[in-house]
Parts: structure tokens; sequence; C-alpha cells
């Protein structure tokens, strides 16, 4: 609209200038200043790759992708835990011009399916310890799919099943040619707006959809967190470099975009974890320096109070990050105590690259999600009428900027939801900000549950409840918990004629057969009836009211 409307608040950092390359350029461009620095290690085996390397890979796997029959414009599944070949898997696909899609490695073989069918996935690249559930997956997809598998640790790929070629005889014929040869094969200049990522997000409601990231929405991020006050990562020199743990899984876009595409903008190393593993985890902080720490709310709480953590494990932490779920302030308070540092909150979603607003936790404010990143504009509406809103008054925080997603994956109207035609992302969570910029989460109105800062969605579950021959309907929304931030609960109707005979534990059983393990269902309640609208919409607000009392 062109009439301006009151209680636009804008970033208080400069806007800087964006980049108009690929997300591969932006990441290669200053690569002489670093080129035998390691970019990424194995915390497990020590396995590494300089960045010299990483790129020559990167480009061999371009070149074979573009000679094996794909395109621009295609998607390459990745289902594998964080290990050093991640990174080349998806550089390289992104260089090809095509569009990168990763998977949670602890999907069950049905997840992988819902997403390899939604993404329209011409290829899989996978890991070893994936194949079964990736192969079980394939056999009921119904359209032709590859599937390379990485065989990073030993030489399993000699027995791989016909029809699965091994990543290293995929990429065995090149040579990996230069930006020139790669040029000519592309054909044309890539499209900085194409599609390179395309993570999966239930947004405000309904299933996961396929979130389309630019190039430019990624570099648009990574550029935006450029300023010294949110970018923490030194650009490596001679004698130095920065050490980031990639613990948080790269199929999520805090492990991409923040862990990931930041700390190769300015040459930091990567140590890799397959999951999450207190060991390994502290090792990593023991034997590394300079260590900048990007975690989620459960590892704050882990590194404040775990037993086997000691003062020794955080003396090398330089700076530590938590974003994706809200923390408590309890928890930093704890660590801070423990180890004196920056701590500071990031906040977004997955259709925002993710970066909207971060900021440091000192005590005055812990609950902080700090002030809107560069070239980024914020507004407060009020939940029922729209209205934007003055400062210290809550409501829906919405958001404009380069770094908000083209789209949902062949979901328009979705899209029209989150996106409205002015540009602004509506994030369904509701909070306000102060008189100093600094802005506050302190509900959430959209659907989505948050286990230890993965999404849950629950159309999914209630999906899969309803399939159970002995439910008549059901609905699942949040229960807070300490350890994981929320839980699912699900208040199911049973059927007239199992009314008696339908027990919890059969359906959580049913459900954990058929998902991750972060979705099980904590708790179920067999009820009468569900509150919902007239138009047969579940109250959700009323459902999390009800469960809160559970
Ligand atoms: P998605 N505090 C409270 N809630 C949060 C926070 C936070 N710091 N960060 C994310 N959320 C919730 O797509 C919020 O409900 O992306 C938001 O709408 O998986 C939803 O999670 C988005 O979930 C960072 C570090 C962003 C991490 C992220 C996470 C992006 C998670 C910026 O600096």
């Amino acid at each position: 609209s062109s009439s301006v409307e009151p209680n636009i608040i804008k970033s208080p950092f400069h806007d800087v200038t964006l980049p108009t390359c690929t997300v591969p350029e932006l990441i290669w461009e200053q690569l002489d200043r670093w080129a035998d620095k390691t970019a990424v290690e194995c915390g497990i085996n020590g396995k590494s790759y300089t960045y010299a390397e990483l790129k020559l890979l990167s480009r061999r796997l371009a070149f074979a992708l573009l000679k094996s029959g794909l395109h621009p414009g295609d998607v390459v599944t990745i289902v594998m835990p964080n290990i050093p070949e991640y990174l080349v898997a998806m550089l390289g696909t992104m260089e090809a011009g095509m569009v990168v899609t990763g998977i949670n490695p602890i999907y069950a073989s049905d997840e992988i399916l819902f997403q390899l069918k939604d993404s329209g996935s011409k290829m899989v690249i996978v890991h070893p310890d994936q194949l079964a559930n990736l192969l079980q997956a394939k056999e009921k997809l119904g359209s032709p799919i590859r599937v390379i598998c990485v065989h990073d640790y030993d030489d399993r790929h000699r027995s791989l099943p016909s029809g699965v070629v091994a990543f290293s005889d995929f990429i065995g014929g090149e040579s990996g040619g230069d930006d020139a040869d790669l040029g000519r094969l592309l054909g044309v200049r890539q499209d900085v707006d194409s599609t390179a990522l395309l993570p999966y997000s239930s947004g405000t409601t309904g299933l996961p959809k396929g979130v389309c990231l630019s190039h430019k929405n990624l570099t648009a991020n990574v550029s935006q967190a450029s300023h010294p006050d949110i970018n923490p990562i030194e650009f490596a020199t001679k004698n130095y470099q920065d050490t980031v743990p990639a613990i948080l899984p790269l199929f999520h876009i805090y492990g991409a975009a923040i862990v990931m595409l930041r700390s190769l903008v300015r040459g930091a190393k990567l140590v890799t974890l397959p999951k999450f593993d207190p060991k390994p985890f502290l090792k990593i902080l023991e034997t590394n320096h300079n260590i900048v720490l990007y975690a989620v709310p459960p590892i704050i709480l882990f590194l404040s109070s775990h037993p086997t953590v000691s003062s020794l494990h955080l003396e090398r932490l330089k700076l530590t990050m938590t974003g994706g779920a809200p923390c408590s302030g309890a928890d930093i308070e704890k660590l801070r105590s423990r180890k004196p540092h920056p701590i500071i909150q990031g906040y977004g979603m997955t259709e925002s690259s993710p970066l909207l607003t971060q900021g440091s936790l000192d005590s005055m404010k812990h609950a902080s999600i700090g002030k809107i990143v560069s070239n980024t504009e914020a507004k407060v509406v009020d939940i029922t009428t729209g209205d934007s809103l003055p400062m210290n008054e809550n409501g829906e925080l919405c958001f404009r900027g380069p770094q908000i997603m083209k789209c949902y994956h062949n979901r328009p109207e979705a899209t029209a939801e989150t996106v409205d035609a002015d540009g602004w992302l509506h994030t369904g969570d509701v909070g306000y900000f102060d008189e100093e910029g600094d802005f506050f989460v302190v509900d959430r109105i959209k659907e989505l549950i948050k286990v230890k800062g993965f999404q849950v969605a629950p159309a999914e579950l209630e999906g899969l409840l309803r399939e159970h021959p002995e439910v008549s309907d059901a609905a699942v929304t949040a229960l807070p918990c300490s350890r994981s931030g929320e839980v699912p609960i699900a208040f199911v109707i049973p059927k007239s004629t199992a009314a008696e005979s339908l027990q919890e534990a059969t359906l959580q059983q049913f459900v954990a057969a058929k998902v991750a393990p972060y979705k099980q269902i904590s708790k179920i309640v067999f009820v009468e009836s569900i509150p919902k609208s007239a138009t047969g919409k579940i109250l959700r607000r009323q459902l999390k009211e009800i469960a809160q009392k559970k």
C-alpha cells in the first residue's frame, strides 16, 4: 500500500550492500586468504578438508551432477548426519544450479517418503546408516530417483545394493574444472533469484512445506549478519582461525545458514558431529581454540548444569549463541557464572533464512531476542484487528526484508497466508518491542510445537492418529516441558466401539513406529469432544489452555 503505516520499526543497524552472487560464489570469494586452512573436520574420526579441497570436491560434484542428466533447478535430497561430506553435497549441488533439500537423518521411511515426494527430488545423496530407510521410501515413491551413497568411514560401498552408486565413483571421473568450464556447462549465468535451498517447515499451520530460499535470500542473510555486533566470527589470518562446532543438524536452517555459511565466509573451521553426544562434544570444546558455539536451549542447559562439564571445557568459549526456541534465563545466568563470556540470542524462522533479530543476553534483559538485523523492518500487529501497535504492546511479530522466502514450494495459498501482498512475513509469534528497540517473544499463536528446537507439526501427528482404526478424531498441541521446552500432547476421541479398550500406550506406539523419536507423543488424553469452530477448525488456543492444565 502507498499510505505510510504507523509503528513500523527500522533496524538500528546501517543497511549493508547485498551480494548479487550465488551462495558458493560468496563462499569462494575470499578463498585465497585461507585456502590451506581446514574448512571442516569430523569430530569423531578427524577426517578433514581444507578450503581448497572443499571447493575442488564441490566442483567435481557439480560437474558430475550436470553430466548425469540432471538439470539446473532439479532438487537433490541429502539424507546424512553432519559429516564433512555434507558440505560438499550442499555446495556442489548449489554450484550446479540445483536445489538442496535436507532430510533429518533420524526420520522413519514414511517421513523420508513424504519429503522426497513433496519436493519432487531427482536424486538422493545418502549416508550408509540411512540407506535402508531411504531404499524403503524409494520403493514406495513410484517415480525414478537416483541414489548416491557417501561412504565416509570405511569401504562399505563395496557391497552397495545394485542401483546405488558410491559417491567416490560418482565424482571419480571429474577432475573439477574452472569457473569458465562450469559456466559453459551451466549454459547461462545462474539466476540469483533461483531457489538454492529447500528446507521444510510447517510454518503457521498444516503439514511441513518446502521453503524456497533463493541464493539472494541466503547471501542477504549472511551479509545482514556481517555487522561486527552480530557476527562474532573473525576472518581467518595466517595465525588465527575461529572454531565452530557443527553440532546442530545441517538439514535445518540454523545449521545450514548460520552455523555453516556464516563460518565459511570468514574462513573458520567447522567441526562436525553426526549427533549430539556429550563426550565427543566436550572433546571438541577441550581441544580447540577460539570457539564460537551455536546452540539451542537444551545445549545451554547441558553446559550450565551437566556434571561432566567442567570449567576446562568452557575455557575456550569465545561466544555462545542460543536460538530456535525460548531459553531459560536461569540457565543463561548459570552458564555465564561458570564462564563469563558473551552470550547472545538469535530469533528467526526457516522462512526468513533465518535471522530476523539478534542481541546480547545481558542480565538486565535475558529474555530479549534482540534488535532487528540490517535491511529489515518489523511491526507488531493486533491479533484480531491486524492494526500495527506501539511499543510495549503484545501482538503478532511481522518482518519485511531481503531474507524473506520466495514462497512455499507448490503452495500458493499457504504462501499468501504467510507473506502478505506488502511483503510482510507473519511469524505466528506473539511479542512486543520496548523503548530501546529490543524485541521479546512471549507466546506463539501458530500450531507449531518446538521440541528441543526441532519442529513438530500437530497436523502430521493428527493425521497419523486418525489412521488408527479405533480413533474417531484427534487434536495435538504443545505441553510445556522443562527438558525439551515443549512436547506433543494428544486429545483423542475413540470410536464408540473402542471407548473402553483403547489404551494410551497402544496409540503412542502406533505413532512412534512412524516418526522420528522427538515427535513421539508424550501424553494422550481420551476425550468426548475436541474444541472446534463452526467451520470445523480445531480451536488451538483453547486446546493449548486445556493442555497446560494437564
Ligand atoms: P524454525 N526465542 C523464542 N522462540 C524462537 C526463537 C527464540 N530465540 N527462535 C525461534 N523461535 C521459534 O523455522 C519461533 O516460534 O526456525 C519461530 O517462529 O524451525 C520458530 O521458532 C521458527 O522455527 C538464530 C538461531 C534463528 C536460530 C534460529 C532458528 C530458526 C528456527 C535465528 O540466530
